[in-house]
This record gives structure tokens, sequence and C-alpha cells, in this order.
């Protein structure tokens, strides 16, 4: 009698000892999977709103930078692209071919992905936007094979303007 109870428990024993090593590898696995799946097919950028003129061939190798870079992007063509500009408050110094939409946060011109994620990332005070005012060769969308200096700036409403990132010999 005595033997048998003991080997009962001893069977019990063993069965919650397996029942628990399964939960701690069901857990220790988990998180490795999806954490490395959502890096992996860079789907986890912004969505951004994209205007810009229908013949405006920079402006959709730009598009494709952000899609490369993980952006959802969703264009909107338009035949008054200023328009657009003035209601998003883009001062006329920093205006460019395209203008577009994350959120409330403007994004004008050329800028590059990265720089648009490092902004999103810490958004500067009171400031509209990032612009790369002009058509500067050699910023994304714009490769020619030459590459100028260029400044990404964070603008104002008012006109304020604030170096965000400076490219030289890039
Ligand atoms: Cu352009």
């Amino acid at each position: 009698m005595k033997t048998q109870k003991l080997a009962l428990y001893t069977g019990v024993a063993a069965i919650v000892i397996a029942a628990g090593a399964t939960t701690l590898a069901i857990q220790a696995n988990e998180p490795t999977p999806s954490t490395a799946s959502v890096a992996r097919d860079g789907k986890a950028g912004p969505t951004i709103t994209i205007y810009k003129s229908p013949s405006c061939g920079c402006c959709q190798s730009w598009v494709e930078h952000l899609e490369a870079n993980g952006f959802e992007t969703k264009t909107i063509d338009t035949s008054n692209i200023n328009e657009v500009k003035q209601s998003n408050g883009v001062p006329r110094e920093m205006a460019s071919c395209h203008t577009a939409l994350i959120g409330d946060v403007v994004i004008e011109g050329h800028v590059p992905a990265a720089d648009i994620l490092a902004y999103l990332e810490n958004p500067q005070f009171n400031t509209v936007g990032l612009s790369v005012p002009g058509m500067v060769q050699g910023s994304p969308g714009m490769e020619t094979g030459r590459k100028d200096d260029y400044q990404v700036i964070a603008f104002r409403a008012n006109g304020q303007q604030s170096v965000f990132r400076e490219y030289t010999a890039y």
C-alpha cells in the first residue's frame, strides 16, 4: 500500500514538471519571431499622403524611396499643388515640387526617409515639419549622378527656420 502511494505521487510530480517546462519554452520562444518579422518586412513605417502633379517624375521617385524604407504611401495627383502648400503652412521659400502629410506633420520636397523618421521620433516644438527647398540634385528621388550639398530645414508657419540635418560630401 505504502509503495503504491509513493509511485502515484512521483507520477503526478513528473507531469507537473513536464507541463511547467512546456510553458517556459513557449514564453521564451514567442516574442522572438514576432519582433523579428516586424523588423524584416518593414511594415512598421508611417503612413504618408503625397500631393504632386501627375507629370512629376522626381516626385514619384521620392515616393519609391519612402516605400523602400517601409513607409505606407498614398499619392494624390493634383494640378494645384500651390494651394496644397498654402493651406498647409508651407512658406514660399520652403517650397519644392511635392507636399506630403503624416497626420499634421508637413514634409516638403525631397526629404530623406531617415530624417522624417528622426523628426517623428522627436518633433521640434512649434514646427510645421521638414523641407528640402527647391530640387537638389543628389537628394532622394533626384539621383542624377551629381550630388549637391543640401540642408533639411525644420520650419515654422511664421517663416522661422532651423537646420535639421546637413548633407555635404555624402
Ligand atoms: Cu522633385
